[in-house]
């Protein structure tokens, strides 16, 4: 990992978003109107929540909804930062490292249960996440004469492995899931927010054209050097590192602060809930938190069929995940 100086350095401070908790709650909470006319599955064996697809990509039918609010709706500044990835890709750790800890709307939870104009009261820098597809946030990206947009931040996992994540996630709250209908759901393109090839290419094929708008990041480079990560990251923020932040080892501090060791040892994410009717712990967003892990759940069979609808969708546009 490449650092600069003693890692016992607090991190930034004064910089970056107001916490999202700090803003009013709207009176409106009610639950948006389904989306009915939608086609839906249901996982195979397993009592999966429901999915619709959307424009092309698979969703719970709340954010079917939120997915055409935000479309309509969601108007970013020109100083708001996206995080987005697929589920299971590194979110909670590119959340962290984004900000070091800071409470950030998620905007499908919010569009879904018509709480947007919580967003509105957000003093800028606005921090937010999100597991939609770029389609689904259009205004994100400057119009072709330069006009609006904001800053996107996407992170991208090996699909193997994300197969496998959203595996021992979801067996938490389905312990009838098996693992081979999450193989079958990412194949076919209907996992959660899949297809993921659509996903991602959306933000690929976006940073390729606009990398002052969107920074393409990858889990497995993440974890091999964070450091020159949080460093790319800074930059693409627009606060880069000084001199002297990098000898007082702010970077090494960040990276130790984000560390799973780290996040999955602070109160909240050992006590908390990611959903506490699906009885989600928060200690479920961490694990092993590795490259590879598919080789001790996947059968050969299973893994050259994924790497053949990889092959085949990435093919011609300079995204490999070997
Ligand atoms: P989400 O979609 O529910 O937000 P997300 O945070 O994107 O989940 O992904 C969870 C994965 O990131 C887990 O991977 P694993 O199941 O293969 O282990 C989790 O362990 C990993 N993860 C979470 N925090 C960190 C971290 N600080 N460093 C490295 N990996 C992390």
């Amino acid at each position: 990992m490449a650092t600069g100086g003693s890692c016992a350095a607090s991190v930034r401070v004064g910089l970056g978003p107001v916490p999202f908790k700090d803003v009013e709650e709207d009176a409106d909470m009610s639950t948006p109107t389904l989306v009915s006319s939608l086609p839906c599955h249901t996982v195979t064996g397993a009592s999966l929540r429901k999915l619709c697809r959307y424009q092309g990509f698979w969703m719970p039918e709340g954010w079917a909804a939120a997915a055409a609010a935000i479309q309509r709706r969601f108007e970013p500044r020109l100083d708001d930062v996206i995080v987005s990835s697929l589920p299971k890709c590194g979110t909670t750790w590119l959340v962290a490292l984004t900000f070091a800890t800071m409470c950030l709307p998620f905007l499908e939870g919010l569009f879904a249960t018509r709480r947007e104009g919580k967003l509105e009261g957000l003093p800028s820098p606005r921090l937010m996440n999100t597991h939609m597809p770029l389609q689904m946030i259009p205004h994100a990206i400057a119009s072709p004469g330069g006009g609006g947009g904001c800053r996107v931040i996407y992170i991208c996992r090996e699909p193997k492995d994300m197969a496998v994540s959203t595996w021992h996630y979801f067996r938490r709250a389905y312990p009838e899931l098996a693992f081979s209908d999450v193989v079958d759901l990412l194949c076919d393109g209907t996992m959660l927010c899949g297809p993921f090839w659509d996903h991602i290419l959306g933000y690929w094929r976006a940073s390729a054209a606009s990398p002052g708008s969107v920074l393409f990041l990858r889990y497995e480079q993440l974890l091999l050097d964070p450091a020159e990560n949080v460093r790319r990251l800074a930059r693409f923020l627009g606060l880069p590192f000084s001199a002297d932040e990098e000898k007082d080892g702010i970077v090494c501090g960040i990276v130790e602060l984000c560390s799973l060791h780290t996040l999955s040892a602070m109160e909240p994410n050992r006590t908390g809930y990611v959903d506490p009717r699906l009885k989600l712990p928060r200690q479920a967003l961490f694990r092993k938190g590795m490259a590879g892990d598919w080789k001790n759940h996947m059968t050969p069979e299973m893994a050259r069929r994924v790497d053949s609808i990889v092959a085949d969708r990435f093919r011609t546009t300079g995204l490999t995940f070997q």
